[in-house]
């Protein structure tokens, strides 16, 4: 498996994350990378190279289309230049990350963006543990990069290919970051992969619900967006992912959310793995896209589930018996020491399975 490695994810280092009232330090942590990065390499798991980053690349790439697909124009353009708006408040800010502190909740208006950037802030975030640091804006887009090379990897005929980057992207919506997550990459690889794929599938198998990535393709009847993740009742996002959310519009049923309890273990876990990729075949998917978090993991110090290092061989096998040419994102996954061996447990699985299978015909 072909992996898209993001040489400037460490440039997004956030200090705090507001929890229960104080700043804790933040689990999101740009070792995670590292750890995944360093396993793959001990596992000769395939070839691992950077996009192309310079602005000559960039603009070939398509990634400002592939950006404008996904993400709202104002919303883009508060990303792009916050930190310097928030160093123009005050020098002093150079050293100290932006985080949000007021929110347009119901009621309030989301059409008029404030002149304040505090406002602003909140307009476009939905929680104060995604802590906006000098580096967000460069690492989210070398991300994103990676993704849209993962997918055109694929569209060039990879059976499958792994965006390994940070900041996350699943929580991100249209016009909004948070969860850590400020582009949504999963949704930049739909995207690009729809260029030759008229149905694509997402299986989000994060701890969390994929918020963004329903919210970014809710109404559309050609991406089915799938997520197995903690129940909303008890678990973050909080605010979406139960089971009765089924798309709108054109787009209803094409979403499915696959809500757990708190404590599940394996066995529970992967049958509802298994409803997701019934639901993919159904759906007549002929691509997927996989955000690929392990905070899943028993010992996740954020999460709730119990899943064990050896399980993700299973889940890699899995995934790969839908047949279907995949991209997978790196998500969550904050037991540092053990994230490097659960994700490539996962690829490792889906790329033994995948190469028992027949190769598929080049379109
Ligand atoms: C991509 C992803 O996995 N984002 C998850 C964001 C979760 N943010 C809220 C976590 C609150 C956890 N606080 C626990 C502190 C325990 N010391
Ligand atoms: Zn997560």
């Amino acid at each position: 498996m072909q992996t898209f490695h993001n040489p400037l994810h460490a440039q997004h280092a956030g200090q705090f994350e507001m929890f229960r009232g104080q700043l804790v330090p933040c689990h999101e942590v740009p070792s995670r990378v590292d750890f995944v990065l360093a396993e793959l390499q001990r596992r000769q798991l395939g070839p691992i190279a950077a996009p192309a980053l310079d602005a000559a690349a960039l603009a070939a790439s398509g990634l400002a289309e592939a950006l404008a697909a996904v993400h709202q124009p104002r919303y883009l353009s508060f990303i792009e230049s916050a930190w310097s708006q928030w160093v123009a408040l005050n020098p002093a800010h150079a050293s100290q990350d932006a985080l949000p502190s007021v929110w347009p909740v119901r009621g309030f208006r989301a059409d008029v963006e404030p002149d304040n950037f505090a406002a602003r802030m909140g307009l476009y975030s939905f929680d104060a543990g995604s802590p906006l640091t000098a580096g967000t804006w460069a690492a989210a887009q070398a991300g994103a990069a990676c993704a849209l090379a993962a997918a055109n990897a694929v569209l060039a005929g990879a059976p499958s290919a792994f965006a390994l980057t940070r900041p996350p992207g699943h929580h991100a919506g249209p016009d909004f970051f948070g969860g850590y997550c400020f582009i949504n990459n999963a949704a930049v690889a739909v995207h690009t992969l729809r260029q030759r794929f008229a149905r694509v599938a997402v299986l989000d198998v994060d701890y969390h619900h994929g918020n963004g990535t329903q919210s970014i393709f809710y109404s559309h009847p050609d991406v089915l967006t799938v997520s197995l993740h903690g129940d909303p009742r008890t678990e973050y996002p909080f605010f979406l992912g139960h089971a009765n959310e089924r798309g709108e519009g054109a787009g209803l049923g094409a979403n499915l959310n696959l809500p757990l309890p708190r404590g599940t273990g394996f066995d529970v876990w992967h049958a509802a793995l298994h409803i997701a990729c019934q639901a993919v075949a159904d759906f007549g998917a002929q691509a997927l896209v996989v955000p690929l978090g392990v905070d899943t993991f028993a010992g996740d110090p954020i999460s709730g589930f119990v899943l064990q290092s050896a399980d993700y061989l299973q889940v890699g096998q899995t995934l790969a018996s839908l047949g279907l040419p995949t991209v997978f994102t790196f998500e969550g996954g904050y037991a540092v020491a053990e994230v490097g061996v659960n994700t490539v447990n996962v690829l490792e699985g889906f790329k033994q399975a995948s190469s028992l299978q027949v190769p598929r015909q080049m379109p």
